[in-house]
């Protein structure tokens, strides 16, 4: 029997089929993405897209927003519970968006603020010259110890008294270790400054238990939703109470229009599934099996950026085997690993080069893969960047992932019969 969409558009029904089909039979090792699940997907899929609702639960600009009003109110009860939260905006379309409204809430075009650098880990909307942060604000940026590649609180501490900055930011997208919240609370308050943590990748990691939480030191929280929280692709900001009026005024009418309430759905469906005791095990066991993958591959001989994990991801150094990050990522891809380019710290290749590899494991933990399978995989990555220029051995590695995705596979309802 053919679907409503299939009949409709055949093109984006193969599109999505083919898809389901890549992340079914591929390994996916992207810090920032996991496989959300089908109540997820379920609630998305639904007609509170056709709503309009701007406003909040009970102050709408719009009829006919009572029964919509009970899933936000649910989304931002369950997330404040969740995170043992004062106050949850949860209207964020995504990262971005959160914390461009944090910015808005809080500081003035120009005031000084502290993040950390992109290229040693940081975000985007945490500084970047091209970025409109970094354009709007006057950005004081750290990095990691050169020795150790981690975060020197002594020097982070020395440039916020110097700086003496308005907000500062914690928090990475591509940075390894446990972040010590403690420290940037009191770095932030011997600077007089904000404290914001950005814990979108390690959100799903604090709910689980498995990372320290930030709350309550920080003043503010944003976060995806979609990465170690396996929600939908969006975002939500938590705040202590005397900046909640000020948040969502600058979410909406301030940045934003109207709030996508079918995706606010899947974000209740995702802290309710993030609130249940199997969360915690899972949450432990994408820590457990960042450590293994961790120490397989250095076991190959690639040196992991400093030294180890203590969250999701893990930073490889690409040097000892003499590829650049761009092409091992094209050549995983080629062998069934789908994988990104990143730069290491104080990376002599270009951005888009690159002379490392962001490797994350929510997605293939969620899929039920533990540590022997990390040392499988490692084995087919090494195995693959060494026979980068050998179809016969990518090909070899392609079928071993596809055999190993068999076993673990995310969406079996899914698969095309
Ligand atoms: N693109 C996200 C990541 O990969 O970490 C950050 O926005």
């Amino acid at each position: 029997m053919t679907t409503p969409l299939e009949n409709t558009d055949p093109e984006i029904f193969g599109v999505i089929r083919r898809e389901v089909e890549r992340q079914n039979t591929t390994i996916q090792l992207i810090a920032s993405e996991n496989f959300t699940s089908q109540a997820v997907m379920e609630a998305q899929g639904t007609v509170l897209t056709n709503k309009y609702s701007e406003g909040y639960p009970g102050k709408r600009y719009y009829g006919g927003n009572l029964v919509v009003d009970e899933a936000e109110n649910l989304a931002r009860s369950r997330a404040c519970a969740l995170f043992g939260a004062e106050h949850a905006n949860v209207q964020p379309h995504s990262g971005a968006n959160a914390n461009a409204a944090v910015f808005f809430a809080l500081l003035e075009p120009g005031d000084k603020v502290m993040g950390m650098r992109l290229d040693q880990g940081g975000h985007l909307t945490h500084g970047s010259p091209v970025n409109f942060s970094g354009k709007n604000y006057n950005f004081a940026s750290y990095g990691v110890n050169e020795q150790t590649e981690q975060l020197d609180y002594d020097q982070i501490r020395d440039l916020a008294k110097q700086t003496q900055p308005r907000l500062i930011i914690a928090g990475a997208t591509a940075y390894p270790r446990a972040i010590d919240f403690e420290a940037f609370r009191s770095i932030a308050d011997d600077a007089g400054a904000l404290l914001m943590v950005d814990a979108a990748h390690i959100a799903g990691l604090i709910a689980g238990g498995a990372h320290k939480s930030p709350l309550p030191m920080a003043d503010i929280m944003t976060f995806t939703t979609h990465k170690t929280l396996r929600g939908p692709r969006a975002g939500c900001i938590l705040a202590k109470q005397e900046f909640a009026a000020a948040i969502d005024k600058a979410v909406f009418p301030g940045f934003q229009g109207g709030p996508l309430m079918h995706v606010i759905a899947a974000k209740a469906v995702a802290f309710h599934e993030a609130a249940q005791p199997s969360f915690r095990t899972y949450a432990a066991n994408v820590v457990a099996n960042a450590a293994a993958l961790a120490a397989a591959l250095a076991s190959h001989g690639l040196r992991i950026v400093s030294g180890g994990t203590d969250n999701h991801l893990l930073l490889v150094d690409l040097r000892s085997f003499q590829i650049t990050g761009k092409v091992a990522q094209e050549v995983l891809d080629r062998a069934g690993i789908t994988t990104n380019k990143n730069a290491i710290p104080n990376d002599p290749e270009k951005p888009f080069v690159t002379s490392g590899l962001r490797l994350g494991t929510a997605s293939m933990t969620t899929a039920g893969m533990g540590p022997d399978e990390m040392v499988q995989i490692a084995e087919m990555i090494a195995a693959a960047l060494r026979g980068a220029n050998d179809i016969a051995v990518l090909d070899a590695v392609r079928a071993q992932a596809n055999d190993l995705c068999s076993k673990f596979t995310p969406y079996p309802a899914l698969a095309s019969k």
